[in-house]
């Protein structure tokens, strides 16, 4: 982490002196983003600003996710609901500013970005920038500059944090560097190891059961690369939620889960030994003239629906195929 010890001083001093603080995570916030939102709030407190917000846009959608919130007591709010003016400072987590996946108002005031998506961040942008696109999780980040900061990391926190980790890492499987193994193994031992598993393991509702019916009917093998339609989806959390269960089945390298949302078509990819998740994601949006990319093994995007979303839905299947090179191959439906 010593390359980047001086980005600690760097952030205060982007923010302080401040009375109030926005914090905003991407869209349908995931763990990773909410527990940095919740570590730099900690954070601003332990350096004396008031008053800090923590904001998403759109809602929190997997049973996880909001069981995470309840449990650990997180204080989120829609950022539809709140007023940028009103605060001092606006501080971005896990997600880099008008790049699509963050609902930020093209002329609003950005004071600092702490992110690991590999976003070409802009050298001469007014903002702080701390952008660790090797890292695993933008937990990881929040954590080192609680511990050089001398900031007590509270037992919910640390839960909040390595949860974080661990669901952005899939468990160290992806996307990990040494320094996200020294920060999990950091927390580990100030978490709540019995909350975690309440978060692990929530109630969930007759959707998620209709969801796996959907995606198993829709499950059809290419080679390696496996593809889901879900059709409408009440939540775009739901289609990476179904590209991770579905990623499992034994032949695939690859897995595309597609659904539709807000009248645009939200797509999910992992892969499992492949460095080219982020690409893929790039390419298909470059088609539709849509925002997609992420990291080497797990990646997202949304394309607009042109004309109605069942034939954008099919257009989008060919265009996949086409991309991972599976056009040719006999298609295998899962039923
Ligand atoms: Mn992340």
């Amino acid at each position: 982490m010593r390359r980047y010890e001086n980005k600690l001083q760097e952030f205060r001093e982007s923010i302080l002196p401040a009375s109030s603080a926005l914090i905003l995570t991407h869209d349908y916030p995931d763990p990773d983003s909410l527990a940095s939102a919740c570590g730099v709030s900690e954070l601003l407190a332990f350096w004396g600003v008031d008053h800090t917000v923590i904001a998403y846009g759109g809602f929190i959608g997997r049973a996880e996710n909001r069981a995470m919130v309840r449990f650990l007591n997180i204080k989120a709010v829609p950022f539809a609901l709140l007023h940028i003016g009103d605060f001092d400072k606006v501080i971005l987590v896990d997600c880099y500013p008008w790049r699509g996946n963050v609902s930020l108002p093209q002329n609003a005031p950005v004071h600092a970005v702490i992110d690991h998506h590999p976003s070409d961040p802009s050298p001469d942008a007014a903002f702080f920038q701390d952008i660790r696109d090797e890292y695993g999780a933008t937990a990881t980040i929040v954590t080192s500059y609680l511990l050089q900061a001398g900031c007590r990391i509270s037992q919910k926190l640390a839960t909040a944090l390595f949860n974080g980790i661990k669901t952005d890492t899939d468990g160290m499987l992806r996307d990990a560097t040494p320094d996200d193994i020294e920060c999990y193994k950091c927390l580990f031992d100030i978490m709540d190891h019995r909350l975690l598993s309440q978060i692990e393991t929530p109630k969930r509702d007759a959707e998620f059961f209709r969801l796996i019916h959907t995606a198993t009917e829709s499950a059809t093998c290419y080679k390696n690369v496996g593809y889901i339609h879900l059709g409408a989806v009440t939540a775009p959390d739901s289609i990476a939620e179904m590209a991770e269960l579905f990623h499992s089945w034994e032949k695939l390298e690859w897995i595309v889960c597609t659904g539709v949302f807000n009248n645009q078509i939200f797509y999910s990819i992992r892969s499992e030994t492949s460095a080219l998740a982020g690409a893929h994601a790039e390419s298909i949006a470059a088609r539709f003239g849509g925002n997609g990319g992420g990291h080497a093994k797990a990646a997202a995007g949304r394309l607009p629906i042109i004309g109605d979303a069942q034939t954008t839905a099919e257009m989008v299947k060919l265009a996949v195929v086409d991309i991972f090179g599976v056009a040719d191959e006999e298609p295998e439906r899962l039923l």
